[in-house]
């Protein structure tokens, strides 16, 4: 019995160096961040996908992944599922702008911070989120219509009609697109959107859309198409294709994949305002600032730059997205 006892007293006390030991050294904690992505709508999406991922994976978190598929209320879901696995810091790339308020609440009371990066979310409350790291999407929506300005400065033209292609509605892309666009088209009374259709960001539904904008002849008149981003310009350039019909219009997209960049070399497009998806490493040199207890501005601008053919083409370097 009294072996019994000796060799228990041992084994315990072994136990407690052997935790002393553990808490002793200084292996880093591991942190794990959840990664809430609102799809895979877009080229641009899988490459600011994978430049987050990346970049996160560099500076060796572990990465808790989810992508919602372009569903708003997955999403939600998705972001809660972070906060009951109390995940210990929240990237949250919206599908829309509402609705988020509670959901961010929640993670407030569990102290997990949330950065918000590409589309916005709309609140005042500053204090739900740690900052919002993308494009000016309304600088973007006004280079847009600066090109367009300029490129009818000079012609004798009564009325230039535009059509524009929207994004998904509820998205803060697609709401300052708009305003970026209108904003700066104002300063020309003669400019004016005559047509809108929706596409959802997405090629096919915008090929369908314009398709029947085609059927119904909305494309009567119309000088400019304007397109939120460069699947869209691509899928009412399919409609196009499909229907026969020379593409007659000035063309103005965004985003600047590499198929909207070889079309404006060949001057079938006339203008692509780029959104910037290499994100990742501001991420995670924000994250790393959060955890190294640095200051964080409030919101962190991603650079964007614009291409058209009033420059030269000729020295846009290659891009393989
Ligand atoms: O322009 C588009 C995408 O949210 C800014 O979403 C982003 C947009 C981007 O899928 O291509």
């Amino acid at each position: 019995m009294k072996k019994i006892k000796v060799i228990l007293l041992i084994c315990f006390c072994l136990l407690l160096t052997g935790c002393q030991k553990e808490e002793s050294a200084e292996a880093p904690r591991e942190i794990t961040i959840g990664f809430a992505q609102a799809g895979t709508e877009s080229n641009w999406r899988k490459v600011q996908n994978q430049s987050i991922t990346d970049e996160l994976e560099k500076q060796n978190y572990q990465v808790m992944y989810r992508n919602s598929f372009s569903d708003p209320k997955q999403q939600f879901q998705d972001v809660m599922t972070f906060i009951a696995y109390q995940v210990d810091l929240i990237i949250l790339s919206p599908i829309q702008e509402n609705g988020w308020e509670p959901i961010l609440e929640e993670a407030k009371e569990a102290k997990i911070p949330v950065i918000i990066v590409d589309r916005n979310i709309a609140t005042n409350r500053s204090d739900l989120f740690l900052t919002h790291i993308g494009s000016s999407f309304k600088a973007q929506g006004g280079r847009a219509g600066l090109y367009v300005t300029n490129h009818f400065q000079k012609m004798e033209k009564e009325a230039i009609d535009v059509f524009e292609i929207k994004g998904t509605e509820n998205t803060s892309p697609t709401r300052l697109r708009h305003d970026g666009f209108t904003e700066t088209v104002g300063r020309d009374p003669r400019i004016q959107i005559t047509q809108t259709i929706t596409g959802d960001f997405i090629r096919l539904k915008a090929k369908e859309e314009f398709s029947k904008a085609i059927d119904a002849g909305k494309l009567e008149g119309i000088d400019v198409l304007y397109s939120h981003n460069d699947e869209m310009t691509l899928g009412a350039l399919d409609a196009l294709e499909e229907h026969k019909l020379e593409n007659k219009f000035v063309i103005v997209s965004i985003d600047a994949q590499k198929e909207m960049i070889d079309l404006l070399k060949q001057r079938k497009i006339n203008c692509v305002v780029e959104c910037n998806p290499f994100m990742g490493e501001l991420v995670a040199n924000t994250v790393k600032r959060y955890f190294a207890g640095k200051t964080i501005s409030e919101d962190i601008y991603v650079s964007d730059t614009v291409f058209s053919d009033q420059n030269s083409l000729s020295t846009i370097p290659p891009r393989n997205y």
